[in-house]
C-alpha cells in the first residue's frame, strides 16, 4: 500500500523552502519553526542524499546481526510489538546555518539557512531491546564497540547505499530508538518509512532512515558518509581525500540558538518587538539566552519556554526598537558558561559544517 512514496510529495514540498528536488532537501520558513514547539511532519526539514526508496511495510524486514548471540530478522508488525518507548528530540542537521558560513568564503553542499532542525515525538522499541533480542550480552559490551546501520536508499550519483554507524555507548542508552512513529503517525515516505533510528543528541546523520540492517562491530562503519563525509575539519584541510582517522567525526551537535522571528528583512513599527527564536545543546541542557537589538553591544535575556532533555529550547525576549536600520543577534549558554562564537569566520570549514555563531538578523523599523 504505502509502497508509493511519491504520492503527495508534491504538496508537501510545495510548504518548504526547497534546495534541490532530487535528492530531496528542503527546510521550512524560520517563523513556522515557531508555530509549535513539536515540528509537524509536513514542516519537518528533509535531509536526503539520494532516491527516496520504495518500501512495503507489508514484506519490510530488519536484519540484525554482527557480534551478537544470533541473527535476528524483524518484521514490522514484530518491531510494533516489542515494548515501545517515547522520546521527544530534536534532529538537527550538521549542516544547519551553512548560508551563514557561505557568506565568509565559499563551502560545499546545501545552503542550509536555520531551519535543518525540527523536534517531534520518535516511537519504537528502545535499540537496546532490538539488540538484546538478537542475544547481545550487555556483559560483553565494551569501548570500541559500534554499532552500524545500513539503509534502502542510493547515495546520488553513487554505487553505494547510505550507512553510518554510533558508538556502542550511545546505541545502548535509554533515549536512542528505532522510530517508526513521528508525532503519532506512522513516518513520513521522506522521513524514513516505515523504520529510522533516532539518536536524540547527535547529528541528523547519525539518524539513519528507511533501515535495512543493523551491524555489531568493532570499528566504525566503513560507509563513505562515516568515514568521509560528516568530518569537521580545520579551515585549511581540503575534505578530498580525507579518511576514517581524520577530522572531529561529527556526533554530539555543539550549542547553537536562532531568531525565527521577525524575519530577516522585516519592516516593524518603532517600540516594543518580541523576537522569538530557539536554542539547542545536543544531549546538554540550555541555560540562557541572550537577545540584542544593536547587533551585541548590548544584550537582554531572554525567556526560556519550553524544553526537554534532547529537545530545543523555545525563547522569546521584549526589545525596544527606535526607527532605524537595526541587526538584531542571538547567542545561547550551556550550563557549563559556554557561549556561541560571535562570528562565522571563527569556525568556517570547507564543508560547512556546524555554523554556530551568533545569529544575526535585520530588520528596518520607521
Ligand atoms: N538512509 C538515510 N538516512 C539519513 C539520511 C539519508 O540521506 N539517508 N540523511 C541523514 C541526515 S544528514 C539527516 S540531517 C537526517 C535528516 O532527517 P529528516 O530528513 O527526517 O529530517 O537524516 C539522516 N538519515
Ligand atoms: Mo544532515
Amino acid at each position: 500500500m504505502p509502497n508509493q512514496p511519491a504520492r503527495d510529495l508534491p504538496e508537501r514540498m510545495a510548504r518548504l523552502i526547497v534546495h534541490e528536488r532530487a535528492p530531496y532537501n528542503a527546510e521550512p520558513p524560520l517563523d513556522r519553526l515557531r508555530v509549535s514547539w513539536r515540528t509537524a511532519a509536513v514542516d519537518f526539514y528533509v535531509r536526503s542524499h539520494g532516491d527516496l526508496p520504495a518500501i512495503d511495510a507489508r514484506t519490510y524486514r530488519l536484519e540484525v546481526g554482527g557480534a551478537l548471540g544470533r541473527k535476528l530478522s524483524l518484521s514490522l508488525a514484530e518491531i510494533q510489538a516489542m515494548p515501545q518507548t517515547t522520546v521527544t528530540a530534536t534532529l538537527q542537521c550538521a549542516g544547519n546555518r551553512r548560508a551563514d558560513l557561505r557568506a565568509v568564503a565559499p563551502v560545499s553542499g546545501d545552503p542550509w539557512d536555520a531551519g535543518a532542525i525540527g523536534t517531534a515525538d520518535w516511537t519504537g522499541p528502545r535499540l537496546v531491546e532490538v539488540l538484546t533480542a538478537a542475544g547481545f550480552d550487555m556483559a560483553s559490551a565494551r569501548e570500541g564497540l559500534h554499532v552500524a546501520f545500513a539503509c534502502h536508499d542510493t547515495v546520488d550519483g553513487e554505487d553505494y547505499r547510505y550507512g553510518a554507524s554510533i558508538p556502542l555507548a550511545k546505541a545502548l542508552a535509554p533515549e536512542t530508538l528505532l522510530a517508526h512513529t513521528m508525532n503519532g503517525a506512522a513516518l513520513l515516505p521522506e522521513h524514513g518509512f516505515p523504520l529510522r533510528a533516532v539518536v536524540p543528541g547527535y547529528a541528523g546523520v547519525r539518524s539513519p532512515k528507511w533501515l535495512a540492517s543493523i551491524t555489531v562491530q568493532d570499528r566504525p562503519s566503513d560507509n563513505p558518509i562515516q568515514a568521509n563525509d560528516y568530518k569537521f575539519l580545520p579551515p585549511q584541510v581540503d575534505p578530498e581525500g580525507v579518511g576514517p582517522d581524520d577530522g572531529i567525526t561529527i556526533e554530539t551537535m555543539p550549542l547553537n540558538s536562532a531568531i525565527c522571528e521577525p524575519a530577516r528583512g522585516a519592516a516593524l513599527a518603532a517600540g516594543r518587538t518580541t523576537v522569538r527564536g530557539y536554542a539547542v545543546c545536543g544531549d546538554r541542557a540550555v541555560a540562557r539566552v541572550d537577545v540584542s537589538g544593536d547587533g551585541g553591544r548590548h544584550w537582554v535575556q531572554a525567556r526560556l519556554e519550553e524544553a526537554a532533555p534532547f529537545a530545543w529550547t523555545f525563547w522569546s525576549a521584549e526589545i525596544d526598537l527606535p526607527p532605524g536600520e537595526h541587526e538584531l543577534a542571538a547567542r545561547a549558554w550551556d550550563a557549563a558558561g559556554q557561549t556561541q562564537p560571535a562570528a562565522p569566520d571563527d569556525t568556517w570549514n570547507r564543508k560547512g559544517y556546524l555554523g554556530t555563531a551568533w545569529h544575526r538578523v535585520r530588520v528596518t523599523v520607521a
